[in-house]
């Protein structure tokens, strides 16, 4: 197939970020609307994955990096052995860093969430084993971390960076998918128990705490939903409300994102996963408790972010120094730092900003940091990760087989099991399709019970065909996500409709459906070529391909000429689909008017094959 190639000078201005002007970019700014859209997503234990793309990934989850994570935890780090010793039922002392309960928390909400796909009684059992620990090494009181049980019992909470919470919040979070994934509740109780804690000591009117790494606050959200426990959502809004007031006890608040009260902030600033955590909560607020100046400060970040500190990838946060941002349109590519935390970051806010407005650019924007920033974040063989995730390579930058400081490892290893959750929401009538996989689900629209089947080779393909089983025959709107980088498009139904319309880049089809009903959409998926907004130094002069979803890169071991590499106004591009390229991949191939030819391959798979070069921006003569 002989792709089009889009060329450049799109320059609309509502569709320019920092590293795109092109129309691969996402739709527009967001204008600080307050309207709260009520969309929740379809829970992961009610969606199973039966996918081309995604099924292999989970499949390498489930047999490969979730052992590497087990074996790092229980065998090779004290990480496990740390909650024994806290519990009295192994003699030791405390071994890592003051946050390594987290990844063990990580570790089993990636369990819980494989579990949904590839049920595996021994993996459940030994889950069941490292939580009785978990629960054995609790304070009477509720409290619970192995570092300050073990270390420095009289320090605790005397300093708001050592995690305490944060720790607390992936406790929370591995909890309730536990619990969904398996109906065993051991986890759970334990999590509430320290929940309780936390409101009777940092509630409203009691301690003055401001969480150094956020994470608390959306996990609390969760924690609510669960139980129904309005303390929890409570003590989210307090803590989020609490930034910004000066009860921070740092040096540099602008990392912590305690610079000014969050509904002042105008632009991201400081540590990037921290951003995104807090971000996150404050989205999942505004929509329970109507907070429109949580909404107006989430669009003007987002702005930010999306226009001037964002990656092609999707990653963020550009700098080693701070882990996060510096100033705007700074995006180098061989330093960029990129945290594989952070694109898993993005896709966390992105979709509860979809959820908050109802609108598919955020999406579209979790989609990119999904798809290239966090998928790059870890190899083929599923057992070795990139910490940092760079647009350029000399041929020195490698995916390692675990990191001192293993919050990446751990957060793709609950991350990438749980995308079926990011396939399907519902609101009061309406059943939304956000991420294209295969897939099944039951959910539950306007009260009645709706079977869904999606089949699709996305996202190497734009075909998606969606199959509808409602319990008994009824009206509500088919809601089916347009892609922002997605110009042409059409669909059909085998049913008949009583109208359509596009809407926040949803194509809204309302109907009676019936047990059986059909609707295909296609989308056309051409190369672009992606021009960088012309204030990243970095970029002047480059250009970058992205056809659908995905990002392209050269690598030197298809490219040996990769130094002299360039593409050109001339060039044209054949997309094709290898399926021996690692497991299967939509390869391209540019060849230039002197009749050179460069192999493109997806940037989440570089780095797999023999060590050399890798380029995304490519010198446009
Ligand atoms: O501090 C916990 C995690 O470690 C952060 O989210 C990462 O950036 C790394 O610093
Ligand atoms: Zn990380």
């Amino acid at each position: 197939m002989v792709a089009s190639a889009v060329i450049l000078g799109l320059s609309v201005p509502e569709a320019a970020n920092a590293q795109f002007t092109s129309s691969a970019a996402p739709s527009a700014p967001s204008q600080g609307s307050a309207v709260a859209f009520t969309m929740r997503p379809v829970d992961f234990s009610q969606v199973k994955v039966n996918d081309s793309f995604w099924s292999p990934i989970l499949d390498r989850v489930a047999n490969t990096t979730l052992d590497v994570c087990i074996d790092q935890c229980a065998v090779k780090t004290h990480r496990i052995d740390n909650f024994a010793i806290a519990a009295g039922l192994k003699e030791g002392k405390f071994e890592g860093i003051f946050f390594d309960d987290s990844d063990v928390y990580k570790m089993l909400e990636g369990i819980a969430y494989s579990l949904v796909n590839h049920p595996d009684k021994a993996l459940e059992a030994r889950a069941d084993s490292i939580i009785n620990f978990i629960a054995a090494a609790q304070h009477d009181d509720g409290y619970l971390n192995s570092y300050y049980t073990l270390v420095t019992p009289e320090k605790k909470w005397t300093d708001m960076d050592k995690h305490e919470m944060y720790c607390a919040g992936h406790m929370i979070e591995g909890a309730i998918a536990y619990y969904h994934a398996t109906g065993k509740d051991k986890f759970l109780n334990t999590a509430r128990r320290f929940a309780d804690y936390l409101c009777l000591n940092f509630g409203k009117g009691k301690r003055n705490w401001v969480p150094g790494h956020e994470e608390i606050e959306l996990a609390l959200v969760k924690l609510y939903h669960e139980t129904g426990e309005v303390k929890y959502l409570d003590l989210a809004e307090t803590l989020i409300d609490r930034r910004g007031h000066g009860y921070g006890t740092w040096k540099k608040p602008e990392y912590y994102q305690d610079l000014v009260p969050v509904s002042e902030l105008t632009e991201i600033t400081g540590h990037a996963v921290r951003a995104m955590y807090l971000f996150s909560g404050m989205a999942d607020v505004a929509v329970l408790r109507g907070r429109a100046d949580y909404t107006q400060a989430l669009d003007r970040v987002w702005n930010d972010v999306i226009l001037r500190k964002m990656y092609l990838t999707g990653g963020i946060g550009s700098s080693s120094h701070n882990e996060g941002f510096t100033v705007p349109y700074d995006l180098p590519n061989k330093q960029a730092y990129a945290e594989t935390c952070a694109s898993i970051g993005m896709a966390l806010w992105n979709s509860r900003m979809n959820r908050l407005h109802g609108d598919g650019k955020y999406f579209d924007v979790a989609e990119r940091s999904i798809y290239n920033g966090t998928l790059s974040g870890i190899s083929y063989t599923g057992d070795h990760f990139f910490y940092v995730n760079p647009l350029e390579s000399a041929g020195d930058h490698h995916r390692q087989e675990w990191f001192g400081c293993a919050c990446c490892p751990s957060n793709l290893d609950r991350f990438l099991p749980s995308v079926g959750g990011y396939a399907y929401a519902v609101s009061d009538n309406a059943l939304w399709v956000n991420m294209y996989m295969g897939s099944s689900a039951n959910v539950s629209v306007g009260g009645s019970d709706v079977g869904v089947k999606v089949e699709t080779r996305y996202p190497w393909e734009g075909e998606v065909r969606l199959t509808l089983n409602p319990s008994k025959s009824r009206e509500f709107e088919v809601r089916l996500r347009i892609p922002g980088w997605c110009r042409d498009w059409s669909y059909k139904t085998s049913g008949k409709i009583s109208g359509s319309r596009v809407e926040r880049g949803y194509l809204v089809l309302n109907g009676k459906w019936k047990k059986g009903d059909v609707v295909t959409l296609n989308m056309d998926m051409p190369v672009e070529v992606v021009e960088a907004d012309p204030r990243v130094e970095a970029d002047k002069g480059l250009r970058a391909i992205q056809r659908g979803p995905i990002v392209y890169c050269l690598e030197e071991i298809d490219n040996p000429g990769i130094a002299s590499a360039s593409l050109s106004s001339g060039t044209t591009f054949t997309a094709a689909y290898e399926p021996s390229f690692l497991g299967g991949a939509t390869l391209i191939t540019a060849r230039g008017a002197d009749g050179k030819e460069l192999r493109f391959i997806p940037y989440f798979d570089w780095d797999n094959r023999t060590p050399g070069r890798m380029i995304v921006w490519v010198p446009w003569k």
